[in-house]
């Protein structure tokens, strides 16, 4: 344990046999410059699925500014840490995300009786935790940091299987001057009932707002509405809104170009924007479907109707 960090799986005490406890934690790092992004892989123990039921974070707000947890199939790297802020990211297949944390913003639990999936036989064997580390005068000590996350799990197959639905715009070109840029994404939903209980919203520094929600018979309702300027955690939705068979999901991005001398667009560096709204559902588990995305640009007439609150910043 060079790191100074506790380390490992341990039943929890708290509860039944089935359940136990996996943490997931920097082995000690400091990080070389600031907004590094560094990034650690574990495989989820055992060949059985499990379910992860909670998340508690361990992060010290003065040198974390915030993390992610993915789960996929193929890990950037299965040892030791790296960084994943360049080229290379947390996962070499595509990752889905299942827990989030910002400063100061509240963490969502997921409801009773729902679960990520995770697992050999599932499509996570691995979790990788991506953190993002602020200043670097944080560590003008030299200490290594442990930060990361405890999942409690359990082998108890769970009623209901959380999922994430991303909505994201590949296509958006924020022209420099304009004040008010959109970017929207709709897709028809074709599959079984989802309940949305969290979103998260993600763009870079020229996002004001984004707002996601469900249409069905062409009344609009919303799922959840943010500044990605605030931490980028996954708030509770609004209210009870669920999406089934022929419902449409849509979400906008508005961005203001307004102090910009040339055009931006899509792109994974910080000079680049993204248009990203993240729904966290739960669904039966007869037919859980763990990830799914949408990245249909918004048809014109759809988005006639879109509510005005979609475009009205959310001071910060
Ligand atoms: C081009 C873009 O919008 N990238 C986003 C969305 C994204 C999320 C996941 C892309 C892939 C994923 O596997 I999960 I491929 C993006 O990079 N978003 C960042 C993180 O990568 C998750 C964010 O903070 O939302
Ligand atoms: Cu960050
Ligand atoms: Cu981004």
């Amino acid at each position: 344990d060079p790191g100074g960090c506790a380390l490992g799986i341990r039943p929890d005490p708290d509860f039944t046999s089935s359940n136990f406890s996996l943490d997931i934690r920097m082995p000690g790092v400091t990080p070389a410059e600031s907004d590094n992004y560094l990034c650690i892989s574990q495989p989820v123990p055992s060949g059985r699925d499990s379910y992860i039921v909670d998340f508690i974070p361990h992060a010290n707000m003065d040198t974390v500014h915030h993390m992610l947890l993915f789960g996929c199939r193929k890990p950037s790297s299965i040892s030791g840490y790296w960084d994943c802020g360049g080229a290379v990211g947390a996962c070499e297949d595509q990752s889905s995300i299942m827990y989030a944390w910002g400063r100061n913003a509240p963490s969502t639990k997921l409801p009773r009786d729902v679960g990520f999936l995770v697992g050999k036989n599932s499509k996570m064997p691995y979790l990788v935790l991506q953190i993002h580390y602020g200043d670097i005068k944080a560590f003008r000590d030299h200490h290594r940091d442990c930060s990361g996350i405890t999942l409690t799990m359990t082998y108890k197959p769970q009623p209901f299987i959380a999922g994430i639905y991303l909505l994201l715009s590949y296509n958006t070109v924020i022209p420099p001057g304009n004040k008010v840029t959109n970017a929207d994404v709709a897709c028809d939903y074709t599959s079984f009932p989802i309940y949305p209980f969290a979103f998260r919203t993600h763009t870079h520094h020229l996002g004001k707002v984004v707002t996601g929600y469900r249409v069905r018979n062409g009344e609009w309702t919303l799922i959840g509405r943010q500044s990605p300027q605030l931490p980028q955690a996954f708030y509770p939705t609004n209210k009870d809104v669920n999406v089934k068979y022929g419902d449409t999901v849509a979400a906008r991005c508005m961005f203001t170009g307004e102090n910009m001398t040339t055009a931006t667009s899509i792109g994974s560096t910080s000079n680049d924007e993204m248009c990203n709204f993240y729904i966290m559902y739960y669904m039966d588990r007869k037919h859980a479907i763990p990830f799914m995305t949408c990245m249909n640009p918004g048809p014109k007439q759809l988005f006639q109707h879109i509510p005005a609150e979609a475009n009205i910043p959310i001071p910060v």
